[in-house]
């Protein structure tokens, strides 16, 4: 039996059950329920929180797992990564308030810049020579230059209104996301069969869409 994790409840969870039901795998959800088992596969559905789901698939709780890859990334997991399930497309992005001048990204050097992806805020920065003081928060990152916790931000952008509504002008595309299908590196012969078979209906579904 082949072991999925899934966001429980949130902007990927939709999208990754419909994936999984397009692949002709039957099951029940409750939303009480933690874990569900295919009437038709052998597989077993865990719900976890998005970012507890590239450490259980790298311990091997889980044996594969749908997580948006901004999170994968940035928790060092990207060795994980098998395919992109193009859904939950965004990008983290910096932004400033509106009024304020921007040039370049050299303009950030010596901000505070508030940020719930330190790891790739900082990447994109160290490799622009760019010295910033990185303020890592878990939530609420569009609040912090207006109540004067930050001079920037740095966070998840999908239509941009976020932005608008809080007075802020998106000025540096850091990192693009989607969705994305990640597997433990040790999985035996027998699941990674399951794995095999389970990529092969995940092709033809993505097929048959386009
Ligand atoms: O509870 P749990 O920890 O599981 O969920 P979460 O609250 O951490 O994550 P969730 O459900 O918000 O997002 C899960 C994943 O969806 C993210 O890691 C991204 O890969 C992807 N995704 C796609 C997004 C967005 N679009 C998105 N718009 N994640 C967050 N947002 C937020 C963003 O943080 C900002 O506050 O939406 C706001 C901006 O949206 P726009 O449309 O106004 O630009
Ligand atoms: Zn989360």
């Amino acid at each position: 039996m082949l072991r999925l994790a899934i966001q429980k409840s949130g902007r990927l969870s939709e999208d990754s059950l419909k994936l999984i039901r397009e692949c002709g795998i039957s099951f029940i959800t409750s939303s009480l329920k933690l874990k569900t088992e295919s009437t038709n596969f052998p597989l077993e559905i865990l719900y976890l929180r998005d970012d507890d789901i590239p450490g259980y698939v790298a311990d091997g709780v889980a044996d594969i797992g749908i997580v948006g890859e901004n999170v994968l990334v940035e928790e060092g997991y990207q060795a994980l990564a098998v395919e992109k399930l193009g859904f939950s497309k965004c990008r983290l992005s910096l932004a400033v308030p509106k009024a304020d001048d921007y040039e370049s990204v050299q303009d950030l050097n010596g901000k505070n810049i508030a940020t719930s992806y330190p790891n790739l805020l900082q990447a994109f920065l160290s490799e622009r020579g760019v010295q910033v003081n990185i303020h890592t928060i878990s939530g609420s990152v569009e609040i912090a230059p207006s109540i004067g916790l930050a001079d920037a931000i740095c966070d998840i952008v999908s239509s941009g209104s976020t932005l608008i509504s809080n007075g802020l002008r998106e000025v540096e595309r850091v990192f693009n996301s989607q969705a994305v299908l990640i597997a433990n590196d040790g999985l035996t012969a027998e699941k990674r069969e399951l794995l095999d078979k389970l990529l092969f209906r995940i092709h033809a579904v993505q097929r048959a869409s386009r």
